[in-house]
């Protein structure tokens, strides 16, 4: 039966970069979670008999929220719910589900690789019929519909057990539960030269993937162990919990120190990679060298062609704005196209259906195909294992001769986190402030060429992205950009980028922070970063 409860606004459900994210304890505030499932059912459009996906990260309050969403699924006509076994689902994997099986769109319960558990963090995801995050001007409806709600659609009944695979029913509605990550899987045998790759393995290489306690433990054993052959232990921290093991499941310097440690050891493995909370990030580290993103999606999108899946070569990479310019000399150098779009993978989405685009890539770690609508973390370690099978050369082969053969760009991003949010907001103000009269000013050797707030006109649908963050370009090309970050969910993050281009293969070997120096002070000096936020030292450097 349909059970309609009588609610209130909450005036903080505005989607931030990716999905709505909060603490737990204010998902916990009474009819939180429902109220903004029921916005996104209600912004949605029809659901009268459609599919919906629903599954998550695994993090704690995922399964009670599951369930509630799979009631109101059921009172708001949805004609079936397709659900991971235990609410599990990593966010490439229900990107793939909901193009698959023709969904309507999916609910991924995620926060991504912010910190889980009681204390921890929380999010709602809604992404469409394109497998891919919700566009803004469906999150800006979500986010009006929340701001209206006074009522919400539950169906009395509880609902079905999701923690065995099969159908069963929910009023009108079907409750199908599958196995997380066997159609994931499939996917993947599809792209990837699974025998060369498992070749390799056997020839003797060695490997570690550090799923952080977080979703990619199953995925990651069953595709690198079972499939590929991997003796069982190469997958460490694989059991999913709900706490992460008290762990920050982010796979960069700080939260996956472990396991760089253990490939910057003379004995230690060949290769090392890590992912998020959610699946959809990727690390990767070479015996001694460790790959920036921006660099990986660079040499991913030079070398996708010796994948099967991508043996006809790329048609255009995308990179967010702040993601440093290394994969615009490979599409150059290859004559394909190369779009430069906002933060958050929702912007990749219109490119990647138009065609465009077949490989795109973020700073944050995040990489991916047109095989599914989002970053995928599994896949670019994947298509990372098939390059390494093909050459055969070891990963700091590999990028040392892609700088030698493109240039090396030298990058690095600064956080901070946590600051007073009014602090963070007059630093960026300040920044606007100043734009108009930036170009031809001079920081020590450093001489600025262009300053601006990236905005951008999607090419496809025409819609339009303002507030992006702000770049200043000195001649030569080296930048920096500032923006707020729109995951936190505690004070404000500023992200600083910094860049520069080095074409010289004698100057490659320096350390990053030597050949940036000149730029991370200027950043100081530019965006007043200790005077406003009484910060010395960024909290993260990845
Ligand atoms: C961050 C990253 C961005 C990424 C987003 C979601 O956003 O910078 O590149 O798309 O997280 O990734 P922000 O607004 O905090 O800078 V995930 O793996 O957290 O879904
Ligand atoms: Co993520």
């Amino acid at each position: 039966m349909i059970e309609t409860i009588a609610t209130q606004p909450y005036d903080d459900q505005k989607p931030g970069t990716s999905g709505l994210r909060k603490k737990v304890a204010h998902f916990k505030k009474p009819h939180y979670a429902a109220n903004f499932v029921q916005a996104i059912f209600d912004a949605a459009g029809s659901s009268d008999g459609a599919s919906l996906v629903i599954g998550g990260d695994g993090r704690f309050y995922n399964r009670e929220v599951i369930l509630t969403a799979i009631r109101m699924a059921a009172a708001n006509g949805y004609g079936r719910v397709i659900v991971g076994r235990d609410g599990i689902l990593s966010t490439p994997a229900a990107s793939h589900l909901i193009r698959k099986r023709g969904a309507s769109g999916g609910i991924i319960l995620s926060a991504s690789h912010n910190p889980g558990g009681p204390k921890g963090d929380f999010g709602i995801k809604y992404n469409i019929a394109n497998g891919g995050p919700a566009p803004e001007a469906v999150t800006e409806a979500i986010f009006e519909k929340t701001q209206t709600i006074s009522r919400y659609r539950v169906w009395t009944e509880t609902a079905p057990n999701i923690s065995h695979v099969g159908e069963t029913r929910l009023g009108d509605m079907v409750v199908e539960v599958v196995d997380p990550v066997a159609d994931y899987a499939e996917l993947m045998e599809t792209l990837f030269d699974f025998g060369k790759i498992r070749e390799l393995i056997a020839s003797g290489f060695t490997l570690r993937f550090d799923a952080m306690h977080a979703v990619t433990g199953p995925y990651a054993r069953e595709i690198i162990e079972n499939r590929l052959g991997a003796p069982a232990g190469t997958v460490i921290n694989g059991e999913p919990k709900e706490d992460f093991g008290g762990g920050h499941p982010d796979p960069n310097a700080v939260h996956a120190a472990g396991l760089i440690d253990q490939l910057m050891a003379p004995d230690g493995p060949d290769f090392g990679a890590a992912s998020d909370g959610d699946g959809d990030r990727n690390l990767i580290v070479g015996k001694g060298i460790l790959v920036t993103p921006s660099d990986s999606l660079a040499i991913l999108a030079a070398n996708a062609h010796l994948a099967p899946g991508y043996a006809k070569g790329i048609v255009g990479i995308a990179r967010s704005m702040p993601t440093s310019q290394a994969a615009d000399r490979v599409a150059k150098q290859r004559g394909v196209a190369l779009y430069e779009t906002p933060t958050g993978w929702k912007f990749f989405g219109t490119l990647l259906d138009a065609g465009k685009v077949t490989i795109c890539g973020e700073e944050s770690a995040g990489t991916g195909s047109d095989h599914v609508r989002e970053k995928d973390g599994l896949w670019a370690v994947l298509l990372w294992l098939n390059i390494l099978a093909e050459r055969r050369e070891s990963v700091k082969a590999v990028v040392e001769g892609h700088w030698a053969e493109f240039g090396r760009t030298f990058y690095q991003r600064h956080d901070y986190e946590e600051i007073d949010a009014r602090a963070a907001r007059g630093l960026m103000e300040s920044l606007h402030d100043r734009l108009a009269s930036m170009a031809g000013q001079r920081f020590g050797t450093l001489v600025v060429s262009e300053a601006d707030d990236f905005s951008y006109k999607d090419p496809i649908d025409g819609s339009v992205a303002t507030g992006q963050g702000v770049r200043i370009v000195f001649s030569g090309g080296s930048r920096i950009v500032y923006r707020l970050s729109g995951t936190g969910t505690k004070g404000a993050t500023l992200r600083v980028y910094i860049e520069r281009y080095e074409p010289d293969p004698a100057k490659h070997a320096r350390q990053t922070k030597e050949a940036l120096a000149e730029l991370i002070d200027t950043a100081d000096v530019i965006g007043e970063i200790k005077k406003r936020t009484g910060r010395s030292d960024p909290d993260v450097i990845t």
